[in-house]
């Protein structure tokens, strides 16, 4: 899954592609690289970030997606369902949905939906997050909301740990290392890592941070990490590299599992047939 942010701050990439005319030009540039979904946002989610109204937001959002939803499968990452709703009239065929919440409208259109997890909001989330358990906290919210979605008639959910929403450092790690155990709800496991801070923090020293134009090594350890634990879909701005990493992964049939156990597959158990994992 390709990022397009139609914001004017976004973490990473913001006021790049705020005019629709760049945005719809970065997408197809994305699809190009092998990107099976863009997912168009008009709103940032980073801490601190300013709301944005409704109106704002479709009026970001709406001439994007009905420009691309012709030629490209387009996911609304949105929190608002009046957006949601008229994000799907325009062409998308996907809600991905940071608050969890739009279930009714993905149920009401018969589109999909991935439930993210986090804590907060924007303005608070960062501040001291706690759990007692992470991985049994954001697995138990997940398996409830994608069961309410099931029961309401939606037949393509996806859930998502959400990184960075509402989590430590540790947290994050935590939740990454465990990837396996959302892999085993039987939901598809959606994951963005993409140029966070957490993988700047880690890798910082002398307490200079890695700038978030740099930040490619430590998004593409974590996406192939959690390609090669059965996460189905990664939420990515460096959309060739990521999908070179898919190729790979799928390729080798990597198993990381089977790793632990000392019984990596030999290049001679390598599987050829098309990767399952997207990007
Ligand atoms: N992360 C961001 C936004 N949407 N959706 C899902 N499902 N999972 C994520 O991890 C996720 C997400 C934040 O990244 P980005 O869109 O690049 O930044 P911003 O929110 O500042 O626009």
């Amino acid at each position: 899954m390709g990022i397009l942010n139609v914001t004017p701050d976004s973490f990473s990439d913001g006021g790049r592609w705020f005019e629709s005319e760049r945005a719809i030009m970065r997408a197809h540039e994305m699809v190009d690289e092998g990107a099976d979904i863009v997912d168009v946002g008009g709103e940032s989610t980073r801490p601190g970030a300013e709301p944005v109204s409704v109106e704002e937001e479709l009026r970001r959002v709406i001439p994007v997606i009905e420009a691309l939803a012709r030629h490209v499968v387009v996911s609304i990452d949105t929190t608002k369902d009046i957006v949601a709703d008229a994000a799907v009239e325009a062409g998308a065929s996907l809600i991905n949905d940071v608050s969890a919440s739009l279930w009714p409208v993905a149920a009401r259109h018969r589109v999909g939906w991935v439930a993210m997890h986090r804590r907060g909001n924007p303005v608070t989330m960062q501040v001291r997050p706690h759990y007692d358990d992470v991985v049994g906290e954001v697995s138990g919210m997940l398996r409830d909301r994608a069961a309410r979605a099931t029961e309401a008639g939606v037949t393509d959910v996806w859930i998502d740990p959400g990184i960075g929403f509402g989590k430590t450092i540790d947290h994050n790690l935590t939740l990454l290392g465990s990837l396996g155990d959302l892999v085993a709800t039987g939901y598809p496991v959606m994951v963005g890592t993409s140029r966070k801070s957490f993988l700047a923090s880690m890798v910082s020293s002398g307490g200079s941070s890695v700038p978030v134009g740099e930040r490619l090594p430590g998004s593409l350890a974590t996406a192939t990490w959690a390609m090669a634990q059965g996460v189905r879909m990664v939420r990515v701005h460096d959309v060739a590299a990521t999908v070179q990493a898919a190729v790979l992964v799928g390729r080798t049939g990597f198993d990381a599992a089977a790793l632990e156990h000392g019984r990596a597959s030999s290049p001679s158990e390598m599987r050829t047939e098309d990767p399952e994992v997207g990007a």
